[in-house]
């Protein structure tokens, strides 16, 4: 396939409400996209490096600069998404980045020949259940309220964001009001220590689905000790970024269950090759979310139909995120996301949104 050249562009993208975790509070997402041009199809990706390197090293103004200075000029005169995965591999790290390049090539790959990313990835289901991520809150009645109106709306599970100061008090507070049925789970984005496992063992009784990140993201070896001190079991978001972490996490007992989120590993094919081998293994998976525009996500939810994605992601509806999405929102319906069948992503961008939300266009001739 030619490509003719690239498009850089950024959208300012504000939130419904501020997103708060334990590394940060997020008011607005400021989103890289990236439109492959071919003489038979565009191709679309959305980088989902954030603003600041607090979640991982990458932040989006990085992410531009790897692209246009490394990543796009190592491009094969005719590439697919396999040959830009393979010219990708020298450079380390920078997996956004590449996630985001490898996904448009794949995309215009796919529109020209007429296929959904799902069916290319293997997907079995027509639509995912759909979990929510809720962010730490000023008050305990605020949460109540706040998952209240998500259990409304129709989401199949809730996962609560915490961090020292607030854990046990919110997540008692939440199973306590809604009661044993409901599928729960926290998500730490490694604000503990290892030293913190007797405080961490106090959401044993909650029973919660998983702990997601306890530790630091390089802590593999801590997290397989603290598996043996709590019964919650340890899911791994930052620690993986790569089926080899996958592989070296699930030798050492670090998890038994693990978030694919694919820009975090470098992209779609990564995502499945981690799929398949924790599926191996008999581990759970489930699909992680970066606050995607409608790009991101009707990506993600055909990656969240393979087989192994056993449980809810965070592939929540357009609404939760944004009043108006680049694309027709995602919607859900009885608790689920329909995946898109058409080819590629098989979602577009709508002209006016996108245009009325750039900040700034960049095109790249190759
Ligand atoms: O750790 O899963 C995370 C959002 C941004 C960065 C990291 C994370 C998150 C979320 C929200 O939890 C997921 C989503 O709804 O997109
Ligand atoms: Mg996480």
């Amino acid at each position: 396939m030619k490509i003719t050249g690239i498009e850089l562009r950024r959208v300012a993208m504000p939130l419904v409400a501020p997103f708060r975790t334990s590394f940060g509070a997020q008011t607005e997402r400021d989103v890289l996209l990236l439109r492959v041009v071919t003489p038979d199809a565009e191709g679309w990706a959305e980088c989902v490096a954030m603003s600041d390197p607090l979640y991982s090293p990458e932040y989006v103004d990085a992410a531009a600069d790897v692209l246009r200075r490394f990543l796009i000029p190592a491009l094969p005169p005719r590439a697919d998404a396999h040959t830009t995965n393979q010219a990708l591999r020298p450079f380390k790290g920078h997996r956004m980045a590449k996630a985001a390049l490898e996904t448009a090539v794949l995309d215009a790959q796919l529109r020209t020949g007429g296929q959904s990313l799902a069916t290319y990835l293997g997907a079995t289901a027509d639509r995912v259940p759909a979990g929510v991520s809720i962010g730490i809150m000023a008050t305990i009645p605020e949460l109540l309220d706040t998952v209240s109106g998500y259990l409304h709306e129709g989401y199949r599970r809730i996962k609560l964001k915490i961090a020292p100061g607030w854990d046990i008090t919110p997540t008692r507070a939440v199973r306590e009001h809604f009661g044993p049925d409901l599928p729960l789970q926290v998500d730490a984005n490694a604000a503990y220590n290892l030293t913190d496992a007797s405080h961490l063992a106090k959401l044993d009784p909650f029973d919660l689905l998983l702990i997601e990140q306890p530790l630091a993201h390089d802590d593999l070896v801590q997290h397989a000790q603290l598996a043996k001190k709590i019964t919650t079991p340890i899911c791994l978001d930052e620690s993986i970024e790569s089926a080899q972490h996958a592989a070296a996490a699930i030798s050492l007992g670090a998890c038994s269950i693990i978030n694919i989120k694919p820009g975090r590993v470098g992209g779609y094919l990564e995502a499945r090759r981690i799929h398949d081998l924790a599926r191996a293994h008999g581990l759970a998976v489930w699909c992680g979310g970066m606050l995607e525009t409608g790009i991101g996500r009707a990506a993600n939810v055909a990656l969240a139909a393979l087989p192994g994605f056993t449980l809810p992601g965070d592939t929540s509806a357009s609404r939760r995120y944004y009043t108006t999405d680049l694309t027709p929102p995602f919607e859900l319906q009885d608790g689920h996301l329909a995946v898109p069948a058409e080819p590629g992503i098989g979602v577009d961008p709508i002209p006016a949104v996108l245009d009325e939300l750039t900040t700034s266009t960049e095109w790249i001739a190759l």
